[in-house]
């Protein structure tokens, strides 16, 4: 059993499409056990995406993901990290498959709309940032 955070981002909650992207996962065989509202500021959003702080794009990101408030969710199933992704569809929403959620709402390359852990490893540090192990639940 596998958890991944999925983030729905600021172009997805201005367009009124939180539902539909928790849906499309639910629908995609994974469960939610857990979800909150949030307004990141800078700092969180420069640790939630530190890998990518030597990107050229880095600061542009920091300042995107802090634009709005989002949803925070883990979800869990079998293979859930590499289910989501699938779902998801690709970063570039004009690569995304259409039926992922980028392919059918991401905006560009960087407003595309959902975030999805990429690694095991990756997905249980990006958890703690967002959760506390009582705010994730079994059920
Ligand atoms: P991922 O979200 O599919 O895992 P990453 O390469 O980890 O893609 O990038 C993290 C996020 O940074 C993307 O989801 C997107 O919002 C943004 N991003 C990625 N590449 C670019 C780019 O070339 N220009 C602008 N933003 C980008
Ligand atoms: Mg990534």
């Amino acid at each position: 059993m596998e958890r991944s955070l999925v983030l729905i981002k600021p172009d997805a909650m201005k367009r009124g499409l939180a539902g539909t992207v928790i849906a499309r996962l639910e629908k995609g065989g994974v469960k939610l056990v857990g979800l909150k509202m949030l307004h990141l500021d800078e700092a969180q959003a420069k640790q939630h995406y530190a890998i990518h702080q030597d990107k050229p794009f880095f600061s542009d990101l920091v300042r995107y993901i802090t634009s709005a408030p989002i949803i925070a969710a883990v979800f869990e199933g079998e293979n859930a990290i590499e289910v989501i992704r699938k779902i998801m569809g690709a970063t570039d929403p004009a690569k995304a498959e259409t039926g992922s959620i980028r392919g059918d709402f991401g905006l560009d390359i960087e407003r595309n709309s959902v975030h999805g852990s990429d690694l095991v490893e990756t997905a249980r540090e990006e958890i703690k940032l967002f959760f506390s192990e009582e705010e994730i639940f079994s059920y």
